[in-house]
Protein backbone atom coordinates (compact mmCIF):
# COMPACT_ATOMS: atom_id res chain seq x y z
CA UNK A 1 0.00 0.00 0.00
CA UNK A 2 1.50 3.24 -0.75
CA UNK A 3 0.30 6.31 1.69
CA UNK A 4 2.29 9.14 0.44
CA UNK A 5 4.60 9.10 -2.86
CA UNK A 6 7.48 7.06 -2.52
CA UNK A 7 6.50 5.48 0.95
CA UNK A 8 5.25 2.24 1.00
CA UNK A 9 3.82 -0.46 3.49
CA UNK A 10 4.06 -4.32 2.64
CA UNK A 11 2.01 -5.58 5.66
CA UNK A 12 3.73 -9.15 6.55
CA UNK A 13 6.86 -8.94 4.75
CA UNK A 14 8.75 -11.69 7.17
CA UNK A 15 7.12 -14.65 8.02
CA UNK A 16 7.33 -16.17 11.06
CA UNK A 17 10.72 -17.99 11.38
CA UNK A 18 12.57 -14.56 9.36
CA UNK A 19 10.92 -12.60 12.55
CA UNK A 20 12.73 -14.76 14.83
CA UNK A 21 15.68 -15.11 13.19
CA UNK A 22 16.04 -11.01 12.98
CA UNK A 23 15.15 -11.15 16.42
CA UNK A 24 17.35 -13.51 17.50
CA UNK A 25 20.34 -11.68 15.58
CA UNK A 26 18.94 -8.30 17.32
CA UNK A 27 19.95 -9.93 20.70
CA UNK A 28 23.23 -10.67 20.18
CA UNK A 29 23.84 -7.21 18.80
CA UNK A 30 22.50 -5.78 21.68
CA UNK A 31 25.32 -7.26 24.04
CA UNK A 32 28.33 -5.21 25.01
CA UNK A 33 30.30 -3.87 23.68
CA UNK A 34 28.65 -1.25 21.67
CA UNK A 35 25.35 -2.90 22.48
CA UNK A 36 21.95 -1.51 23.23
CA UNK A 37 22.10 2.28 24.98
CA UNK A 38 19.86 4.87 25.81
CA UNK A 39 20.49 7.87 23.59
CA UNK A 40 20.78 11.42 24.99
CA UNK A 41 19.68 14.20 22.99
CA UNK A 42 22.11 17.48 23.34
CA UNK A 43 18.97 19.74 25.22
CA UNK A 44 19.70 16.98 28.36
CA UNK A 45 16.57 14.62 27.40
CA UNK A 46 17.20 11.04 26.77
CA UNK A 47 15.10 8.77 23.84
CA UNK A 48 12.82 6.29 25.02
CA UNK A 49 13.23 3.95 22.73
CA UNK A 50 16.77 2.45 23.71
CA UNK A 51 19.18 1.57 20.51
CA UNK A 52 21.97 -0.67 18.95
CA UNK A 53 23.87 0.10 15.65
CA UNK A 54 25.47 -1.29 13.30
CA UNK A 55 27.86 0.12 10.50
CA UNK A 56 28.22 3.69 11.42
CA UNK A 57 27.19 4.83 14.96
CA UNK A 58 24.39 7.24 15.09
CA UNK A 59 24.11 9.77 17.83
CA UNK A 60 22.17 13.37 17.74
CA UNK A 61 22.88 14.37 15.39
CA UNK A 62 25.63 12.66 12.99
CA UNK A 63 27.46 9.47 12.74
CA UNK A 64 30.83 7.93 14.05
CA UNK A 65 32.57 4.56 13.68
CA UNK A 66 33.02 4.48 17.69
CA UNK A 67 30.02 4.52 20.15
CA UNK A 68 30.94 8.35 20.84
CA UNK A 69 28.40 8.86 23.38
CA UNK A 70 28.65 5.58 25.04
CA UNK A 71 31.16 2.45 25.99
CA UNK A 72 33.52 4.40 23.20
CA UNK A 73 33.66 0.84 20.85
CA UNK A 74 34.24 0.66 17.69
CA UNK A 75 30.37 0.22 16.41
CA UNK A 76 29.58 -3.25 15.47
CA UNK A 77 30.15 -4.39 11.70
CA UNK A 78 27.14 -4.10 9.33
CA UNK A 79 26.40 -7.52 7.76
CA UNK A 80 26.03 -8.74 3.80
CA UNK A 81 22.86 -10.35 4.59
CA UNK A 82 21.13 -7.30 6.34
CA UNK A 83 22.05 -5.64 2.84
CA UNK A 84 20.52 -8.21 1.00
CA UNK A 85 17.46 -7.87 2.91
CA UNK A 86 17.38 -4.31 2.42
CA UNK A 87 17.75 -4.63 -1.30
CA UNK A 88 14.87 -7.10 -1.84
CA UNK A 89 12.75 -5.14 0.34
CA UNK A 90 13.30 -2.01 -1.93
CA UNK A 91 12.82 -4.22 -4.90
CA UNK A 92 9.77 -5.61 -3.35
CA UNK A 93 8.00 -2.08 -2.11
CA UNK A 94 9.67 0.50 -4.36
CA UNK A 95 10.91 -2.21 -7.94
CA UNK A 96 13.87 0.02 -8.00
CA UNK A 97 17.66 -1.04 -7.65
CA UNK A 98 19.65 0.38 -5.03
CA UNK A 99 23.07 1.61 -3.93
CA UNK A 100 24.52 -0.26 -0.96
CA UNK A 101 23.47 -0.34 2.56
CA UNK A 102 26.15 0.41 4.96
CA UNK A 103 23.99 1.04 8.32
CA UNK A 104 21.68 -0.44 10.68
CA UNK A 105 19.75 1.29 13.46
CA UNK A 106 17.97 -0.77 15.73
CA UNK A 107 15.28 0.48 18.26
CA UNK A 108 13.49 -1.31 21.02
CA UNK A 109 10.24 -0.03 22.33
CA UNK A 110 8.84 -0.79 25.73
CA UNK A 111 4.53 -0.45 26.54
CA UNK A 112 6.06 3.74 27.69
CA UNK A 113 8.56 4.17 24.69
CA UNK A 114 7.42 6.69 22.09
CA UNK A 115 9.16 8.64 19.23
CA UNK A 116 8.57 12.13 18.65
CA UNK A 117 8.19 13.65 15.40
CA UNK A 118 11.67 14.47 13.11
CA UNK A 119 13.27 13.70 10.24
CA UNK A 120 15.92 11.64 9.05
CA UNK A 121 18.19 13.81 7.99
CA UNK A 122 22.07 12.86 8.65
CA UNK A 123 22.45 10.34 6.03
CA UNK A 124 24.29 12.46 2.98
CA UNK A 125 22.66 9.76 0.26
CA UNK A 126 19.01 10.06 -0.84
CA UNK A 127 18.57 6.05 -0.94
CA UNK A 128 15.41 4.79 0.82
CA UNK A 129 14.82 4.28 3.94
CA UNK A 130 13.91 0.21 4.96
CA UNK A 131 11.85 -0.33 7.78
CA UNK A 132 10.98 -3.92 9.82
CA UNK A 133 8.98 -3.93 12.91
CA UNK A 134 9.03 -6.92 15.05
CA UNK A 135 7.09 -7.61 18.40
CA UNK A 136 3.92 -5.27 19.59
CA UNK A 137 1.98 -3.27 17.11
CA UNK A 138 2.79 0.30 17.40
CA UNK A 139 1.22 3.68 15.98
CA UNK A 140 3.25 5.05 12.70
CA UNK A 141 2.55 9.04 12.17
CA UNK A 142 3.45 9.95 8.80
CA UNK A 143 3.66 13.94 8.36
CA UNK A 144 4.83 16.11 5.86
CA UNK A 145 8.25 17.50 4.42
CA UNK A 146 7.61 21.12 5.45
CA UNK A 147 6.47 21.30 8.62
CA UNK A 148 6.27 19.15 12.03
CA UNK A 149 2.82 19.78 11.86
CA UNK A 150 -0.46 17.88 11.02
CA UNK A 151 -2.13 16.80 8.68
CA UNK A 152 -0.76 13.21 9.97
CA UNK A 153 -1.65 10.12 8.50
CA UNK A 154 -1.48 7.27 11.38
CA UNK A 155 -0.83 3.55 10.56
CA UNK A 156 -0.46 0.39 12.07
CA UNK A 157 2.73 -1.38 11.57
CA UNK A 158 2.88 -5.10 13.22
CA UNK A 159 5.33 -7.80 13.65
CA UNK A 160 6.43 -8.53 10.42
CA UNK A 161 5.74 -5.54 8.08
CA UNK A 162 7.99 -3.51 5.82
CA UNK A 163 7.72 0.02 4.90
CA UNK A 164 9.94 1.50 2.78
CA UNK A 165 10.20 5.24 2.54
CA UNK A 166 11.97 6.49 -0.64
CA UNK A 167 11.18 9.89 -3.24
CA UNK A 168 9.75 12.39 -2.21
CA UNK A 169 8.89 10.81 1.27
CA UNK A 170 12.65 10.11 2.50
CA UNK A 171 12.70 14.00 3.99
CA UNK A 172 8.87 13.26 6.26
CA UNK A 173 8.43 13.80 9.50
CA UNK A 174 7.32 10.64 10.98
CA UNK A 175 7.01 9.24 14.54
CA UNK A 176 5.66 6.82 16.85
CA UNK A 177 2.91 8.31 19.22
CA UNK A 178 2.29 4.42 20.79
CA UNK A 179 2.78 1.10 21.55
CA UNK A 180 0.10 -1.63 22.02
CA UNK A 181 1.48 -3.44 24.67
CA UNK A 182 0.52 -7.29 24.47
CA UNK A 183 0.27 -7.21 20.73
CA UNK A 184 2.60 -9.26 19.18
CA UNK A 185 2.67 -13.05 18.40
CA UNK A 186 3.07 -14.90 21.30
CA UNK A 187 5.39 -16.85 19.73
CA UNK A 188 8.08 -14.77 19.15
CA UNK A 189 8.96 -14.40 22.33
CA UNK A 190 9.11 -10.37 22.57
CA UNK A 191 7.75 -8.40 25.03
CA UNK A 192 7.36 -4.72 23.20
CA UNK A 193 8.61 -3.74 19.62
CA UNK A 194 12.14 -3.46 17.78
CA UNK A 195 12.26 -1.63 14.63
CA UNK A 196 15.34 -1.96 12.41
CA UNK A 197 16.05 0.41 9.55
CA UNK A 198 18.63 -0.07 7.19
CA UNK A 199 20.39 3.34 5.36
CA UNK A 200 22.82 4.10 3.18
CA UNK A 201 25.83 6.55 4.36
CA UNK A 202 26.71 7.94 1.24
CA UNK A 203 30.30 8.53 3.16
C1 LIG B 1 10.23 8.03 7.18
N1 LIG B 1 12.09 4.84 13.63
O1 LIG B 1 14.77 5.12 13.44
S1 LIG B 1 10.24 3.44 11.51
C2 LIG B 1 14.06 6.10 13.11
O2 LIG B 1 9.56 2.68 14.46
C3 LIG B 1 12.58 5.99 13.22
O3 LIG B 1 11.50 3.00 15.32
C4 LIG B 1 10.70 4.64 13.87
O4 LIG B 1 11.91 6.92 12.94
C5 LIG B 1 10.56 3.33 14.59
O5 LIG B 1 14.51 7.15 12.67
C6 LIG B 1 9.87 4.69 12.66
C7 LIG B 1 9.70 4.22 10.10
C8 LIG B 1 10.62 5.23 9.49
C9 LIG B 1 11.98 5.16 9.58
C10 LIG B 1 12.77 6.05 8.88
C11 LIG B 1 12.20 7.02 8.08
C12 LIG B 1 10.05 6.20 8.72
C13 LIG B 1 10.82 7.08 8.00
C14 LIG B 1 12.96 7.92 7.32
C15 LIG B 1 12.35 8.83 6.49
C16 LIG B 1 10.99 8.90 6.43
FE1 LIG C 1 13.13 8.36 11.88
Amino acid sequence: TTIAPGAVHVPDWLDADRQRELLAACREWSRPPAGLRTVRTPGGGTMTARQVCLGWHWYPYGYARTVVDGDGAPVKPFPDWLGELARRAVRDALGTGTPPYDIALINFYDADARMGMHRDSDEEADAPVVSLSLGDTCVFRFGNTGTRARPYTDVELRSGDLFVFGGASRLAYHGVPRVHPGTGPPELGLAGRLNVTLRVSGR
